[in-house]
């Protein structure tokens, strides 16, 4: 097997909470009165909640407290829990599922390198609360993509090296992450066009050619 371990991101890999973002963002921008598309949530993707809300920050007009930034972030993310509420099983595709089983009966490790606080609230949701041997997400990191924190991390408790991993993400700060961490990556949804990526993937189950050999 040429990876002995797979480290998923989760929004745009695994399932997709992008348009639960938008919709939280965009009520709170309209909220501040600041003008907010779904170009501009193209560039939240990958991206911490501070970060994000400061890209969103800038077509505003005025000035903000740390204390205030930290207020409407925490309103963003109230918005959101309530969106994702309504997730469930149904929010996993047979695709990406029997991927997942394909890969773990193959004997691959597998675990999460999301940036998200939320990580282990949706894997519980879409019924994979207990299911990767490893969840390294936005609670245990202190440096976000393109920083390889996240996937280091990930690495590290599924006792794997870098170079013993393939990194699955759909940010191109994502496979830049992968990339500066040392690991090899593979290129999903929005970052397809990211010409840094090993490999890219049409479908998750992709994956089931590249890694089971
Ligand atoms: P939260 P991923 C990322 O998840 C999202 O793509 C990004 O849009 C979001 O800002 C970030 O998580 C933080 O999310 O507010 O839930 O902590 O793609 O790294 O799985
Ligand atoms: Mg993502």
């Amino acid at each position: 097997m040429l990876y002995k371990g797979i480290i998923f991101d989760l929004d745009g890999v695994i399932c997709h909470t992008d348009k639960y973002h938008y919709k939280a963002w965009k009520k709170l921008a309209d909220q501040i009165g600041v003008y907010f598309d779904r170009t501009i949530n193209n560039r939240l993707r990958g991206v911490s909640r501070m970060e994000s809300l400061e890209i969103i920050l800038e077509n505003y007009d005025g000035e903000l407290t740390d204390d205030e930034k930290k207020t409407l972030a925490e309103q963003k993310n109230n918005y959101y829990r309530e969106l994702l509420n309504n997730m469930s099983r149904a929010d996993l595709s047979d695709e990406v599922y029997d991927t997942l089983i394909a890969l773990r009966q193959a004997g691959c490790k597998l675990a999460i390198g999301s940036s998200s606080k939320n990580a282990g609230f949706i894997l519980k949701k879409i019924g994979l609360g207990e299911f990767f041997d490893a969840v390294s997400d936005g609670n245990n990191i202190s440096h976000s993509k393109p920083d390889p924190e996240v996937f280091l991390k990930a690495a590290e408790y599924i006792n794997l090296a870098p170079a013993e991993c393939l990194v699955v993400e759909d940010a191109e700060s994502g496979i830049e992450a992968a990339i500066n961490g040392g690991f090899d990556s593979a290129a999903i949804g929005d970052a397809v066009n990211c010409v840094k990526a090993m490999y890219t993937l049409r479908s998750i189950e992709d994956l089931k050619e590249i890694v089971i050999i």
